[in-house]
This record gives structure tokens, sequence and C-alpha cells, in this order.
């Protein structure tokens, strides 16, 4: 269901997302893989309306609100919602090490991935895009040697969880935009293999083909931005 800011909730989850946000997917994956009844609202986070401050002072998205409290930032959005429903689904591992380990993991790809993703598409020179795309292939090898340890095809193995939500949306926007933008491939070496394994697992779980963008929209988005695609 869609909505505006400031429409009532009626006890019901408010999830604030932009549809180009990779950060806001990580909540909506998480909401479908809790099968929530929530409430989706689109909004505009770079316009920094009296309102949407007062439910995210950051103005950014994704943010949440129930009865008529807020939270913000992807990982505690994430978390919040696995706490509140539905236990059958269980996105970080009961297990105290285990949960701490994806924690850990969801932080490594935050700081290895995520950054060198937008550092690629966005440096001008030469030679920063070919360190960054080195940078950002190297985070994904080590991601890989992480993942292979398990049988796999996700990260912990059978179960799709927090680290492939929390990763996912930024590298299918890797394939969507820097395939395009940037010339940027993952190789189909043997060090790769557990991660191409994963992304094409990932790509057909129900939760994540609910919620995907089309790449050629994600592209034109970000090639009006940035607006010489070759630079
Ligand atoms: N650390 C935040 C980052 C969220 C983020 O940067 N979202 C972007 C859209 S993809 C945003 O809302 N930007 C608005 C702004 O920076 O003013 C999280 O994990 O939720």
């Amino acid at each position: 269901m869609q909505g505006h800011v400031g429409e009532s909730d009626n006890g019901k989850l408010i999830l604030y997302k932009a549809w180009f946000c990779p950060f806001a997917e990580r909540a909506l994956i998480a909401c479908k893989e809790k099968s929530i009844d929530f409430i989706e609202k689109e909004i505009d986070p770079y316009k920094k309306t009296e309102e949407w401050l007062s439910i995210n002072p950051n103005g950014t998205v994704p943010a949440l609100t129930q009865n008529g409290k807020n939270l913000y930032e992807s990982s505690i959005c994430v978390e919040y919602i696995n706490d509140c429903y539905n236990n059958d689904v269980n996105l970080l591992p009961l297990d105290p090490y285990d949960r701490a380990y994806v924690r850990l993991w969801g932080d490594i790809t935050g700081k290895k991935i995520v950054p060198f993703y937008y550092k690629t598409m966005k440096t001008p020179e030469e030679d920063d895009k070919k360190k960054s795309i080195e940078d950002l292939l190297a985070g994904i090898e080590l991601f890989s040697k992480e993942t292979q340890k398990r049988e796999g095809p996700f990260f912990m193995g059978n179960v799709f969880g927090y680290v492939d939500l929390m990763l996912f949306p930024f590298v299918y926007r890797c394939n969507a935009v820097l395939g395009r933008y940037r010339d940027f491939k993952v190789p189909k070496e043997e060090k790769y293999q557990a991660y191409n394994r994963w992304y094409e697992a990932c790509l057909e779980h129900e939760s994540v083909k609910s919620i995907l963008q089309d790449q050629e929209k994600l592209f034109d988005g970000y090639n009006s931005k940035y607006t010489n695609p070759r630079l």
C-alpha cells in the first residue's frame, strides 16, 4: 500500500522510502520477508521539510513510524522489523555468536563494498576510477571467500537473511548502473564463484524479486544525475 507523509497509521508500520534508494530496499526486503501488512510512503528525502525532519532528523530514507514512534538508519530499521514481527522467519540467527557474526559481516560489507560502489560511480578521474573498481572487486572477493565457507547459496547457507539483504541492493546497482556507466563486471573466476552463485540466488529470491527496480529505470535515474555517462 502506498501513502503520503502525515497519513495516520492505525498501528501499522509505515516505511518511508525512495524508489532509487538501496538503503531503503534493505528495510523493504525485511518487511517482505516477514510478510508484514505495512504502509509504504514514497518521499523525496532531499526535500527537508519540517514534517520529514520530525520523523528523521538526518532526513534520510529509510525511516519508519509505528504508533507515533520513529526509527531511522537502515540496519536499525531491519533489526526492529525482525524483532517485532513473525518469529517464524528470523533474519538474524538466534544463536548469540551467529547473530554477532552476521552483524559483523553486515558491517564489513558496508565498509568494504558499499562505499566503493558510490566512489566508482562518482569519480571523474580515470586513475581513481580504476582504483575504486579494484577496491570494489577486492571487497566482493572477501565476501565471496567468506560465503564459500558454507554450502550456500546464501551467506549463512540455505536461509536468506541479514547479510544478504544488507548487501544485495548495492551489488544489484553495481550491475545496473556501473555495468553500463563504468564497464564494471564481476569476472566469472574461481575467486568470485561463491559471490556469483549468491548473486543469482538473491536475484531469484521471492522477497527480493518483489521489490527490485527495473535496471533501465535505475540507469536512467543515475544517468541524468551524473550527466555524462562516459566520464
Ligand atoms: N546510513 C543511512 C544512509 C541512508 C541514505 O543515505 N539514504 C539516501 C538515499 S539512497 C538519502 O536519504 N539521502 C538524502 C540525504 O542525504 O539528504 C542508512 O543506512 O539508512
